[in-house]
């Protein structure tokens, strides 16, 4: 869709006159742009449109980030030691979070965070410890955060129960006629079904606690300085209630697999033990007062939870049509879902070493400093 990006940021309070803007290709959900203006010595902003088919509620989305980032932002202030950024919300001309346009689309802006970069595909162990200690402070910074503060913007973003029974529905509906396409993806999801609903059943007989989580926590959502130390989290989009098993998988799904999420050589799938070891002690480092033993013992598995919940998402994509992420072919989702079930498989293969790296992460990162 043609968008007027220089009509749509008049709505912002910004600093100076719209110079330009470039478009930003990553994410799969929202439209991202760097806005450029004459003021000097300012970075500019970053607009988003916000994806309101998958976001419904979005005034409850910009409360969450405006809770979550105005709390960040006091402990940085506290704690001046602590070498972090938070992105800074930039309101409207009439002082609300988000403009809604004419044609019913949804914007928000931030100030661009300036000179600094992402992972996508992680092969350096510093990169990894220091991505696994960001996302860690990140958790434990919010840890005093009210979770009734926020809100629940996709209720059952993770939850495994729910997503098997779309995607069960989904093969009977069978929409785009791909079901005949995918009997060996069925096969795998049902074989481990049953499996996958351990760690909801935890987290519903509260032995797994909830705290205030990213929920998307892409190793590329961590941004490094020009030294690749780790310094902000980005795309808040699902700050929410959840539990800290989901943000520790996800960020191995992605930081740890020797390929893309849609390789198409299935054979380069893996994971990589030494950069999962160093997230995970990164993690652990950040987390060590916090962490309980329910969450010590399924840390491990959560990376072939998360792997399986998010292939399952992107199958389930592929049967309907493609309506949720954005595809660049029509075999886009299959392929990422073939990834996923891949690296699933060779995690299950590593298991044991997995587990045995957490207890090992524990006892270095848990030893008294001398
Ligand atoms: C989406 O916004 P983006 O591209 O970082 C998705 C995540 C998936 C991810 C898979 C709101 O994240 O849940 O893990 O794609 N976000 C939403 O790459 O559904
Ligand atoms: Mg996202």
């Amino acid at each position: 869709m043609e968008r007027n990006i220089s009509e749509i940021i008049t709505h912002f309070s910004i600093e100076g006159d719209f110079l330009g803007f470039e478009k930003n290709t990553t994410g799969h959900i929202n439209d991202s742009y760097r806005v450029l203006t004459s003021a000097a010595g300012h970075p500019g902003y970053f607009l988003q449109w916000i994806n309101n088919y998958i976001f419904k509620d979005i005034e409850g989305l910009m409360n969450n980030i405006s809770e979550v980032t105005g709390h960040l932002a006091e402990k940085l202030a506290e704690n001046k030691s602590l070498d972090f950024k938070v992105l800074e919300i930039i309101p409207c001309n009439d002082g609300k979070k988000f403009y809604l346009d004419a044609d019913g689309q949804y914007w928000r802006m931030y100030t661009f965070i300036d000179q600094m970069h992402g992972h996508d595909v992680v092969d350096d162990v510093h990169i990894a410890y220091e991505g696994g200690k960001a996302f860690g402070i990140f958790m434990s910074m919010l840890a005093d955060l009210p979770a009734n503060r926020l809100t629940e913007t996709i209720p059952g973003f993770h939850n495994m129960a729910k997503r098997l029974e779309t995607f069960y529905k989904s093969l009977i509906t069978d929409s785009a006629d791909r079901v005949k396409d995918i009997q060996q993806e069925i096969n795998f999801v049902r074989k481990r079904a049953a499996q996958m609903l351990g760690i909801p059943a935890l987290i519903a007989e509260g032995k797994l606690p909830k705290r205030i989580t990213h929920n998307d926590t892409k190793f590329n959502n961590i941004l490094f300085d020009s030294s690749d130390k780790a310094v902000c989290i980005v795309d808040l989009d699902t700050v929410m209630p959840g539990s800290l098993l989901f943000d520790f998988g996800d960020a191995i799904r992605t930081g740890a697999n020797t390929a893309a999420e849609d390789e198409t050589d299935l054979s380069k799938v893996d994971i990589n033990l030494p950069i999962y070891e160093a997230y995970a002690r990164g993690f652990i480092k950040s987390l060590r007062q916090t962490l309980t033993e329910a969450e010590i013992n399924n840390l491990a598995f959560s990376a072939r939870f998360m792997t399986f919940i998010i292939g399952l998402r992107f199958l389930t994509d592929f049967v309907d049509g493609d309506p949720y992420f954005r595809t660049s072919y029509p075999q886009h989702n299959l392929d990422r879902a073939r990834v996923q079930f891949r690296l699933v498989e060779r995690m299950e293969s590593k298991a044991d070493k997995m587990h045995d790296i957490v207890l090992r992460s524990l006892e270095i990162e848990k030893a008294p400093v001398i």
